[in-house]
């Protein structure tokens, strides 16, 4: 059973669009997904707190409460139930397509009787939208490019989803008597950005237990095989689950196994036929003899290949058995080594939680520095002005004064938005007195190449911009990546002492692995950031972390793993440095 918080956030957000896509009042709609957010990450259990303390969750007030108690009561809401009658399902989702939005789904709905993804497809091919009010020839192509960044994702999760349900079920596993390892593989072990499945190892004498166990948890909605030491579920949500039970003695064969990735395997089968070996999920055998080489723990089958132990976030086949071969494995950057976040949101803008709270939860995970960039003034739903960020700083610079927050050094930030030009949202003199400014692009995603470019290029050489926030734009699932010359913009990047951002949101991570591969070629240095709006969110550079391991990235490369002195140096450009 989902979490009550999830339930309302998901009914609200629904409510929310089906509002919109109905003409009502824009207003109430973005109140609601507002709350939905603001419940969705509240940390605290719904279902357990007093209707006095939900009044706290900011953005909720007394009619929010009511809902939240009718779906408590229910299971659902009576005006989602009435709207749904009048909007099918797959309008809804056709809203969501790049290109879409909200009134030209109801257009095609009532206009062209269109009433989902798959129609959607059909009459863009057919030419069909060519005769609806307000849809160009551009525009039905934008349509189908849009459904190809939604077809690519399909049936994948994002990392955040995956993670707390490879959590969850871990922790339930980890519970039942017998099991005597637990842990998850393949692509969130590798933290892929999105996962196709999840695969769960358990290591015990005895399965039967285990799969019982399994197929029962609340998570699953459905069991699509069970045998006696394999099984796959589908969650609520459409998440494919896979269980292997396997002996003890074979743990590191078969973790190194269901780990993959694929390609990597293939490597190591390779290396170990050439050692006249033989590798399998039960273990490395000798070809002759049958006799078992190495299977217990990864590092005695990686070692019987003459091979340190390899990090599962190189293992993709990109040069990381040779290197390990060579001894010459990167030292990766780890969580551990991150000194602080330098891209949060509060509610001053779209964060949902207090200054107070964002900083709290910082400086409980020990970081050294904490920059809080709220929006700038040019995303104007956002409401920024000039007052209300300097209020913000004086009230950071009073609490840093109070040391309320220990040694944790408070800096005060912003995230600009970059204007088509590459131009943004205060001169400099105003600029000067953030000591973090991240820039992200925002609005004019369709803008060609050499825009993009230019755009980019010019925000890296604004001596006050610090960081390029989320490079590509991309959403995973939603939202195509802006089309950029990457290796000319990773060249300013380099040229000016800007970094680029790897964003940890798991509906972000962007820049992705292969991008911050060639921009470290190109030198450039980057920043992990939660891009947070709740403090749960703080977590998110977990994630971050994976994509620079997947780059190779050490702590060199990181600009917010660096001691306070020598990134205090860096958010100094050479542009603005007195000599
Ligand atoms: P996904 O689920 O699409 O995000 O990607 P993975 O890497 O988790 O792939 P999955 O779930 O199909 O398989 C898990 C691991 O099992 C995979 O990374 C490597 C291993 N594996 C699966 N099929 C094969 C295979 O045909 N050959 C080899 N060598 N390994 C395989
Ligand atoms: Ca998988
Ligand atoms: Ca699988
Ligand atoms: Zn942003």
């Amino acid at each position: 059973m989902a979490r009550l918080n999830d339930q309302v956030q998901a009914l609200l957000e629904e409510y929310a669009d089906l509002l919109t896509i109905t003409g009502g009042d824009a207003f109430r709609a973005r109140a609601y997904e507002k709350s939905a957010r603001a419940i969705g990450g509240w940390p605290a259990d719904l279902a357990a707190m007093d209707p006095k303390d939900i009044l706290e969750i900011p953005g909720v007030g007394k009619s929010t409460v009511g809902k939240i108690d009718e779906v408590r009561r229910t299971g659902t809401l009576e005006a989602v139930e009435k709207l749904r009658q009048k909007i099918p399902p797959g309008v809804r989702a056709m809203m969501k397509v790049p290109g879409v939005g909200p009134k030209r789904a109801l257009a095609l709905h009532q206009d062209l009787g269109v009433s989902d993804v798959d129609e959607l497809r059909a009459a863009a091919q057919a030419g069909r939208l060519h005769d609806l009010a307000g849809f160009g020839g551009r525009t039905e192509e934008n349509i189908l490019h849009g459904l190809d960044v939604l077809h690519a994702a399909a049936g994948r999760a994002d990392l955040g989803t995956a993670a707390s349900v490879a959590e969850e079920v871990t922790a339930a596993l980890s519970a039942v008597p017998g099991c005597l390892r637990c842990t998850w593989a393949g692509s969130l072990r590798r933290l892929r950005e999105t996962v196709g499945d999840l695969d769960v190892l358990v290591a015990a004498h005895d399965s039967a237990p285990l799969m019982d166990a399994f197929v029962a948890l609340p998570a699953v909605a459905d069991v699509i095989v069970q045998g006696s030491t394999k099984a796959s579920v589908r969650t609520a949500a459409g998440l494919q689950v896979d269980l292997r039970v396997v002996a003890p003695e074979a743990w590191g064969a078969a973790l190194v196994y269901f780990t993959g990735s694929k390609a990597h395997n293939i490597k190591l089968r390779t290396m170990a036929v050439r050692a006249g070996l033989k590798l399998s999920e039960y273990g490395l055998f000798d070809h002759e003899t049958g006799a078992n080489v190495a299977s217990a723990t990864e590092e005695e089958v990686y070692a019987a290949l003459g091979l340190p132990w390899i990090p599962p976030t190189l293992r993709e086949d990109r040069g990381e058995v040779e290197a390990a071969a060579a001894g010459e494995l990167p030292t990766l950057v780890t969580e551990r080594d991150l000194r602080g976040d330098l891209h949060t949101h509060t509610d001053l803008t779209d964060g949902v939680a207090s200054l107070e709270d964002m900083l709290a939860t910082a400086k409980a995970r020990g970081y050294a520095y904490y920059a809080v960039t709220d929006h700038a003034p040019d995303l104007v739903m956002q409401r920024m002005t000039d007052e209300k960020t300097l209020a913000q700083r004086a009230r950071l610079r009073e609490l840093a004064d109070t040391r309320a927050y220990g040694r944790m050094r408070l800096l005060h930030g912003t995230e600009l938005n970059i204007a088509p030009d590459g131009s943004v949202d205060w001169p400099a003199e105003f600029l000067a007195g953030f000591d973090v400014c991240v820039a992200s692009v925002h609005s004019h995603f369709g803008a060609d190449r050499a825009t993009q470019t230019r755009r980019l290029i010019r925000a890296c050489e604004n001596p006050h911009v610090h960081i390029i926030g989320h490079p590509s734009a991309r959403r995973v699932g939603r939202r195509a990546p802006i089309d950029v010359d990457w290796p000319a913009v990773f060249a300013a990047a380099a040229r000016t002492g800007t970094a680029l951002e790897i964003n940890a949101a798991p509906g972000r991570m962007d820049l992705n692995d292969e991008h911050v591969r060639a921009a470290r070629a190109a030198g450039v240095r980057f920043s992990i950031d939660s891009d947070a709006h709740s403090t749960p969110q703080l977590d998110n550079p977990r994630f971050g972390v994976g994509t620079a391991q997947r780059a190779w990235l050490g702590t060199e490369d990181v600009i917010n793993t660096w001691p306070w002195q020598k990134l205090k140096r860096f958010l100094t450009k050479p542009a603005t440095r007195e000599s």
